[in-house]
Order: C-alpha cells, then structure tokens, then sequence
C-alpha cells in the first residue's frame, strides 16, 4: 500500500473518530505514559526526535491494546536560554519564534501519527501555564522553602547570568561552554537540601535504570561524620567537618579554605600579603579543578596556631584551594598520615606525618612509628577500638566537652532559581522598601511577561530596563515599590508539568487533586539519561513539597523510567545542526511513510543503547512490509475453509504462541528490536505453512490477525488500514493484544533419522507425541526429504517411533 497516502486517511480516521482520546471518568486501569516533553529549538524535529517519540509511543499503543486505558499528552517546555539567545542573534522576538517552533513540531509529532491526546497539551510559555508555576513559587515561599540570601553564585559570563550548581559541567556552562566564574549576588533559592534523605532513601524503590539511581546518590552525597572544634590564639574558634574523626590524633596542620571569613582576621602581619595574593589567585579557578586529585596543592600559612581539642596540642592554620567554602564548614582537619591530599600538601610544604592508625593510606610509609589513640589519651579508653568504634568514641568525647559532635552533610545544595534573563517566568514578588520582599497575592497572577522589552544582555535583568513592568506598588503598605526583575529557571516549569497534564484547562488551580491523586503517579516514563541529577530530582522535590502542602497522596512522580539511547550522525557525533549531521524525518516519511521510518527506527537500534544513522536499513524494511501485506492479505482474501489441525498447525500454532510471549515480554523492557525480529519470524513461518498442501485456511486465518495485532503499535497506520479493510470492526487499537496458550509456547520435538531403503541418509524433527501416519506425512512435507526422494515414488514407508521412518523406494 501506498502508505504516504493510506497515513493522511487513517490519521483523519483517527481524528473523527477520537480514537486517540483519554477517558478522564474511567480511571481504574490508567496507564500513564510520559516522553519528557520537547524543547522547541531549533525549527524542527530530527531523527532523533523521532526516535525518542516513536517508539514509545509503540509502547503506549501496546498497553493501551492490553486493556489500559492509556494517557499519553505531549507539550512544550518552551522558556529558556536557546530561545533567547537566538533571538539576541536573530532579533527574532523568542515569543514569535517560539510560538512558530511550536507549530511545525505539532505537525512533524501529528505525522508520526502518535497516539497523543492533543487536548491536554501544554506549552510553558504561556500565561495560562505560567501563572501556576508562579503559583508553585508563593507555596514554597509560604512554606519557606523559597528564600533569597546573598552567595557566591555561578556565573556564565557569556550568557550573562547564574547558573544552578548542576548546570555547571567541569568548570564551563552546560549552554555556551564558557568558563563560569564565582560572584556573589542576592538570588533566589529552593530548599532542596530539606528533602535530601528523603530524595535519597526513597530512590531504592523505584523502577529506574540503576546508573541513574547511583548518580542521584552521588549528587546527594550523603556523608555521614562529625565536626570538631578548633580553638584559635585570639579566642575565636572554627570547626571542620570530618568523616574520619578516629584520625584525630594524626592531625598535624589545619587548613582554611581561602574564602573562609575568619581567614582576614587570624592572617598575621608578615603574611598578609601572601595570603591576599593567594586569595585573588583562587577566584580564578573553578572548583573542579579545586577538588581534582591530581592536581598539584598549593596553599599559604596564616602565621596562626589552633588548639586540637583532644590533645591540646598546636598545629599551624593554612589556607589551601583544596578545601571548599561551599561543604561542610569550609574547614578540614589535616591527617597526612590517612589522607591522600593531605599527605601531598604536607609534603610539600614539610608539615609532620603522625601515622595513628594501624592501617595507613597507601602513600605513607608503614613503617612510620605508630601511636595508639589508647596511649595519647592515656586513658586506655580507645585502645584498640575498631575506627567505627573510635570515630564514636572520640566525637561522643568532644561532644561532652563541647568541641564537636556528630554531623551528616550532604553535598546537595539549594537549588538557585532565579536568572537574570528575559524568555521565563517572572518570579512573583514585589520589593518594598518598608515591607521587603512581598509576595504577589493570589488573585494577581500571572504577573505576566511584557512583551516589548530590550532583551540584550548587559549583566542585568532584562526586566529592570522595563519601566511599565517594573514599576508598581507593594501590596501591603501601598507604597511605590519594585518587582523583581529576575526569571525563574526553566527547569521550574518541567518541575511540575506532569501534574499539569490531566487538568491542563483548569483555571482555578493548577492542578485538581482528587483527580490527579487518581491519575498519578506516571506509570512509565521516558527520556534522556543526561536529566538524571536535574530534571528528575527537581521533579521529586516539588512531588514531596507538594504532598507535604497536602495537595498530592503521592510520594514520587515516576514510578518507572526508562531512558532511550542517543541517535548520532552518521559521524557517530551526537545529531546537532552546529555539527552539521541532522537527519531530517521528513524525507523519509515522504518517501516511505511514518510507519517504515518508525520500524527502522524501532529495528535497527537496541532503543536504550542508539548509535549511527545509516540509510541501509531502510529499504530492507519496506521490503520487509510489502512482503507482509501480500502475506497477509493473501490469507485475509481467502474463503473460510475449516481444515485439520496436525502437525503442520501444530508447528505453526507454536511459533505463533511462542512468538507473542517474547514480544509481549519484549515489549515490556522496550527491547522493540528483538520483538520486530521475532514478528519477522511469525511472518516467515506463517508463509512457509501458506506453502503446504491441505492447511487449514481457518486457522491460517487466525494466526494472520494475531499477526496484525502484533504489528499493530509498530506501523499503526499499516495495521488499521488492513483492519478496516478485512475485519471493520472499529479501530483496531479498540481490539486486544494477542494472548499466548503457555503450553502452546514450547516445541515438543524428537529428532528422527531419514532412511532411504534403510540408509540413513539425513535428519528431521517433528513434534512428539504424533502418531504414525502423522509423523509420515509431516516428513513427506519436508523439504529436506523432498529433495531426498527426488520425486521417486515410494513404495512403502516404516515408521519407529521417535527413531527413523524409512522409504523403500
Ligand atoms: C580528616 C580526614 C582524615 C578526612 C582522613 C579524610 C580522611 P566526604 O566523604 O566527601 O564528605 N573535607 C571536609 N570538608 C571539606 C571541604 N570543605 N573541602 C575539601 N575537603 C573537605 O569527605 C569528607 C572529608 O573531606 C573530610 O574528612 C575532610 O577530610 C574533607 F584520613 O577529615 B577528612
Ligand atoms: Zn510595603
């Protein structure tokens, strides 16, 4: 069939037949399928797209053929720094390119023919969405997890604005790949860092690829510890946070990190300039560099001493880039003798070595003398101990004399919110000069984005430079006040999109409860390994804050996650336009049909793995499907003739059953490639008994409608067009996925030898428990007999069961 044309029809089928739709009322078997929704860059869709969109949306045409009653919305995340920075090259206002964007995405997705439901779909950008993410910012901020405090920030200084922690990739800019630099500005925050056991304990339970867990564990980084008190000549003090307080003894230097506030006051006045130069040398340099091992330690002496408060003994304070302001408390106790970065500085810098552990780190020398802790505290009291033992001993220790207790940090920090950008959502609050920062009331949302604004950054918000915008009164005292000129980060708007969806026309609130209670959590989702530290716990975050608010019953958004692999050039470079190796859909589905595009799609790559475009695989595929439809049709064409049911259907019956099986449990895990193969081999067996004399065209007709079935939700057009042909009896999508008899699933084969006048002359199988006359006939059907006898006619045949038949010819 002409599918070019036979995909226009059945998608207009589709459409008046509102095939596609969700039932809202009929909620007891939802299934929710979810794709990370589409940034709209650039004009248009490529393959790669498609291959995130297509086959899963296979997967949600196949459980909604099992029986559930599938959601599957589709929208735009459409705020955000592309945008804007092509509007800054273009002059393009982002909103009109946006919007355009948008539009040609909608028909390349309608061409797909995906089983969206276009009714519930959602674009970020615009006011109707937006006024609830602001929404979603006044709750946190009531609740207190919305605060602004003065840090040092991220800051992309081509992009001319912050970035969050995790958009900050080896020292550069996730977007322009500048080097980001520290400054320190008032921005807003989310306090993520509240939910970080939870984010981390709750992990074990989900369904998601174990990779993306870890690296969430990792970005947690729960470290369980202590602080410890130092006490400083003048009579102020600082404490460093320790995972390994049971090396105390070992200490021989502290050190500061160069930001450390206490660092001006304690520098003494030879030292002062070394430190000052010191400091200015760290602003340059990222904090990867800072924490690479390998890298060389520097650091300079403050000319302080501090008191070690187990032992009272003195070591030298230093300042190093090696220690952090940002963890724990920007301070670290030094133990060369058990610290691998410790252990380089010291050397360098000829700072003593005490080994009080058995067991040192690899660097150092065993046979440095070694000091129980028992004897140091003369005591006797951790002699011996086990270091979990003496970690407690000592910190329960400091903890009673008040110099330390027990500490948990966690490497995640709040999360920076706002941008100093145009293309997002304005955060709703006011600055009062009496009042300070006051929220937007309720009922004024969406403080809506101003079109006409000079986007072109300088370093400032955009919005400042937007006198009707920025200019208002405070809500409380009445008095001539500012709006904050800041935007939110887009990821505040995929942060809770998928509560959206089920109620995306709702204009009292973003979301209702009761109905989304019913609806989530998502039942699969799927998209991008790269969203593994940002989007999805950003997502998890606003599930646990809201459900403590009370409008959620759910404590995690994604049940099961699934991440496609990455379809790259034919280069085997990533598919981007600045690389110059896009594939464009569209002349494939021109060409071919959606459907051929999707099943080489869906064949020609393991879905969670991608790799290379190449055009081979294509035209084998449309071969493929051509021979399937005259297959198919060839058997649908015929007249109902009941027939018997031997060992031909029997072989027949077997690969059918054992074909659904596996694709249905390959299906499950998305090993779509694997299905198709064994699809392939249904079609092959299915032709092969189409070629026997005497079969069963009833049954022959069954096994050609499962097949169809099965090749329902990977060329949907394809199959509803041989539905509606053959069977009219509604949308095939409204039928049920082929079912599979479990003892039909397994051959029962014996190998029996060929005789030709009693020599063996070859081998077959045939199913076992057959009787005589039948095990004759399978073999006088076989193709390796055939060619055996040569056309001689046989004079008489003997049968031992299950071990020869031979033909006297
Ligand atoms: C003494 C010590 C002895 C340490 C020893 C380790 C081994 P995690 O697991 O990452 O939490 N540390 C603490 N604060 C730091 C900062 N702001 N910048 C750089 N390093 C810092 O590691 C905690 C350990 O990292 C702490 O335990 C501290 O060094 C160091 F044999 O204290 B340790
Ligand atoms: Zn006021």
């Amino acid at each position: 069939m002409d599918l070019t044309k036979v995909e226009k029809e059945i998608q207009q089928y589709w459409k008046d037949n509102k095939v596609n739709s969700f039932d809202k009322n009929n909620l007891k078997d939802k299934y929710y399928v979810l794709e990370m929704f589409s940034y709209p860059s650039g004009a248009k869709l490529h393959a790669g797209h498609w291959y995130n969109y297509a086959p899963s949306d296979s997967f949600a045409r196949f459980k909604r053929m099992q029986g559930k009653n599938v959601f599957q919305p589709m929208g735009f995340d459409a705020f955000g720094l592309p945008a804007e920075n092509y509007a800054i090259k273009t002059g393009i206002h982002p909103e009109d390119s946006t919007l355009k964007n948008i539009e040609t995405m909608e028909t390349q997705l309608q061409n797909i023919g995906a089983m969206f439901d276009w009714d519930y779909e959602i674009k970020t950008c615009l006011p109707d969405y937006y006024k609830w993410t602001q929404w979603m910012f006044l709750k946190l901020f009531e609740k207190g997890l919305a605060y602004r405090k003065e840090a040092p920030v991220n800051w992309c200084p081509s992009c001319n604005t912050v970035l969050a922690n995790e958009q900050v990739l080896n020292g550069e800019c996730e977007r322009c790949g500048s080097s980001v630099i520290k400054k320190n500005l008032t921005q807003w925050f989310f306090k993520i860092t509240e939910y970080a056991d939870e984010l981390l304990d709750k992990l074990d339970e989900l369904d998601w690829p174990e990779k993306t867990k870890q690296m969430q564990r990792n970005w947690i980084g729960k470290s369980i510890g202590g602080e410890v008190e130092f006490s400083l000549e003048n009579g102020e003090s600082f404490r460093v946070f320790t995972t390994r307080a049971d090396t105390l003894f070992g200490v021989s230097y502290v050190v500061l990190a160069p930001e450390h506030p206490l660092v001006d006051k304690i520098t003494v006045k030879e030292h002062l300039d070394d430190v000052k130069n010191y400091k200015e040398m760290c602003l340059k340099t990222n904090e990867i560099d800072r924490l690479s091992t390998s890298r060389e330690k520097t650091g300079v002496f403050t000319g302080s001493y501090a008191i070690n408060p187990i032992n009272n003994e003195k070591v030298p304070v230093w300042i190093a880039d090696y220690v952090l302001y940002s963890y724990g408390t920007g301070a670290v106790m030094g133990v060369p003798s058990h610290d691998e970065r410790d252990f380089a500085f010291a050397n360098k810098y000829g700072l003593p070595i005490t080994r009080v552990i058995e067991k040192a780190s690899d660097d150092v020398d065993d046979s440095l003398p070694f000091i129980s802790y028992g004897k140091l505290v003369n005591s006797g009291k951790f002699n011996g101990l086990h270091s979990e033992d003496a970690k407690n001993a000592i910190l329960d220790k400091l903890n009673s004399i008040n110099k330390g207790c027990k500490k948990v940090n966690y490497r995640l920090r709040d999360w920076l919110v706002s941008r100093q950008r145009y293309w997002g959502a304005p955060i709703p609050i006011i600055h009062c000069n009496h009042c300070g920062a006051v929220p937007v009331p309720y009922e004024d949302l969406p403080v809506k984005l101003p079109y006409n604004v000079e986007f072109k950054p300088d370093g400032k918000s955009p919005l400042t430079k937007c006198e009707e915008f920025i200019n208002t009164s405070c809500p409380i005292c009445g008095a001539k006040a500012k709006r904050d000129a800041d935007t939110l980060d887009t990821f505040v708007c995929s942060s809770w999109y998928y509560l959206r969806y089920p109620d995306s026309k709702n204009d009292k609130e973003p979301f209702n409860s009761e109905l989304i209670n019913k609806i989530l959590p998502v039942d699969k989702y799927i998209g991008g390994a790269e969203h593994a530290c940002m989007h999805l716990l950003y997502a998890r975050f606003f599930t646990k804050a809201l459900r403590d608010m009370g409008y959620l019953n759910f404590d995690e958004p994604f049940k099961s996650l699934v991440h496609q692999g990455t379809i790259l050039g034919t280069d085997g470079n990533k598919m981007s336009k600045s690389k110059g190796n896009v594939i464009s859909p569209d002349i494939y589905v021109e060409k071919y049909g959606s459907d051929i595009l999707r099943m080489y799609l869906m064949f020609g790559f393991s879905y969670i793995e991608g790799g290379p475009w190449s055009d081979n695989g294509i035209e084998s595929i449309n071969k493929y499907v051509d021979r399937l439809e005259r297959i198919l049709v060839n058997v649908f064409e015929k007249d109902n003739v009941n027939g018997n049911y031997g060992s031909n259907e029997q072989e027949l019956d077997y690969v059918r059953h054992s074909s659904i099986k596996r694709i249905t449990n390959d299906f499950e895990i998305f090993s779509f490639n694997t299905a198709i193969a064994r699809i392939m081999e249904f079609t092959n067996a299915l032709y092969k008994y189409d070629g026997l004399k005497d079969i069963n065209v009833n049954f022959e007709k069954e096994c050609a409608k499962d097949l169809l079935l099965l090749v329902a939700p990977i060329m949907p057009h394809f199959a509803e067009k041989l539905w509606q042909t053959y069977f009219k009896n509604g949308s095939i999508f409204n039928s049920n996925y082929p079912s599979y008899d479990e003892s039909k699933t397994v051959r029962n084969t014996v190998e029996i030898a060929i005789q030709i006048n009693s020599k063996i002359k070859g081998k077959i199988n045939v199913p076992s428990n057959l009787t005589d006359d039948a095990i004759k006939e399978v073999a006088l059907n076989d193709e390796t007999v055939k060619a055996l006898l040569d056309g001689k006619s046989v004079k008489k045949v003997i049968v031992i069961k299950g071990r020869l038949i031979n033909f006297v010819i």
